[in-house]
């Protein structure tokens, strides 16, 4: 009897290691939900991503599927209206759990509207999504070591980018910040165009109720180091990396931090990771991505070319009927994992389906329904996500069923 307890009790500390070791990246491309809707907690939650509770997720997010997008046709918009600030009436907040590490990668895409107000006489507020743990200490709370940490972006006046963390040692009533700098140089974000941000978080050892000053913030921006912070107490309890806090608002205390005009933020590619190397953004050249145009194709059945009246010009291939298609040959994908591919197409027709085979169909990576987009001259970017070994393939995308027109298509790594 108690060898089998020991074993059961054995075999349970196995699984639970090994959920703990083998904790699945999480990753949001913001593909799935409906376009053109609110992106709610419940929604966020189908996509794997649960948090006790948010501000402004069913008020003030929109799923972008008509402007812009860092990957596929999608992301998320957040809305910051003007004269207000905090978390209730401004942007979007929501602690996403995650399984406890020590260790954590965050990383995503971040673009702010071409007239983004950074504030009215005073100018700071909070971006996108940040690390923390336990009870999350922030909003001028002193962080005991007992009621957790934050760590989270945050600009300044002009747009300066600033990484703003809570920890034990806060040398006044607030957190501290550290700017953004490249090559010495403070860092701006830019207004209209698309920005990547990592943050990595490693909290400090405990020993014996002690809090051991080697805990770690670090930076990056576009794939460049931008922040270093060591020396970090952040706990003297058990308390490790559990939330991915999506916390992003104007303020300050008062109204004159509100930004002047109705402003927005873009978010795309969401990661979080114990592992750099799911980070593909700071890999030696960024994520591995490919785009092939659709005329270029190295085999057919049934298919013909024609101006395309997509914008950019070039080709298109029509003339897509049931079981016609497109095979490109000689292509590397040099690291095996999941990938979004994307299609550009348009259709007045309903019911299209594509299949995206390897080696003349011998394995089948996915199939994509094709929407309806009005007509043969509206383009329109769907995408799925396939898993693909690294490897030399032919690629073959085959209409299962036809119909429809493509211009290009692309591969991107996920993680
Ligand atoms: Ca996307
Ligand atoms: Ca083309």
């Amino acid at each position: 009897m108690k060898v089998k307890i020991f074993l059961l009790a054995l075999v349970l500390f196995i699984v639970m290691g090994s959920v703990q070791a083998m904790a699945a990246p999480k990753y949001n491309t913001f593909e799935r939900p409906a376009r053109g809707s609110a992106y709610t907690l419940a929604q966020w939650g189908i996509d794997g991503w649960s948090a006790p509770w948010d501000f402004g997720m069913s008020t003030r997010t929109w799923m972008d599927g008509y402007n812009f997008n860092h990957s596929g046709g999608q992301s998320l918009r957040v809305f910051y209206p003007a004269g207000q600030i905090d978390p209730p009436n401004s942007g979007a907040q929501a602690p996403f759990d995650i399984t406890p590490g020590q260790e954590y990668y965050l990383s995503y895409w971040v673009r702010f509207s071409s007239d983004f107000s950074w504030g009215t006489t005073e100018h700071a507020g909070k971006l996108g999504l940040g690390l923390a743990g336990g009870g999350a200490c922030s909003g001028g709370i002193p962080c005991t070591g007992y009621n957790g940490f934050t760590s989270r972006m945050i600009w300044r006046a002009g747009g300066q980018a600033a990484i703003y963390y809570y920890h034990m040692d806060d040398a006044g009533q607030y957190g501290d910040y550290a700017i953004l700098k490249n090559n010495g140089a403070d860092i701006y974000y830019p207004r209209g165009t698309w920005v990547n941000i990592v943050q990595r978080l490693k909290v400090n050892t405990v020993t014996a109720g002690n809090a051991n000053p080697d805990g770690e913030i670090q930076i990056w921006y576009n794939g460049v180091s931008a922040a270093n912070i060591t020396g970090l107490r952040f706990v003297r309890n058990g308390d490790l990396v559990d939330k991915a806090y999506f916390s992003s608002f104007f303020g300050g205390a008062t109204s004159a931090f509100a930004p002047q005009n109705d402003s927005y933020i873009w978010y795309d590619d969401l990661k979080v990771s114990t592992n750099k190397n799911d980070i593909c953004e700071l890999s030696p050249g960024g994520c591995f991505t490919r785009t092939f145009q659709a005329e270029s194709y190295n085999a057919m059945s049934g298919v013909m070319t024609e101006t395309t009246p997509d914008t950019g010009g070039g080709q298109n291939v029509g003339g897509i009927d049931n079981q016609d298609w497109i095979a490109f040959t000689g292509v590397n994908i040099p690291t095996s994992g999941r990938y979004l591919v994307e299609y550009r197409i348009a259709t007045p027709n309903d019911g299209g389906k594509l299949s995206l085979d390897l080696n003349g169909g011998a394995t089948v990576l996915g199939e994509i329904n094709i929407p309806n987009t009005g007509s043969f001259s509206t383009y329109r970017t769907v995408s799925h996500e396939v898993n693909i070994s690294a490897g030399t393939y032919q690629f073959g995308l085959y209409a299962v069923t036809g119909g429809f027109d493509i211009n290009w298509w692309k591969i991107t790594k996920l993680y």
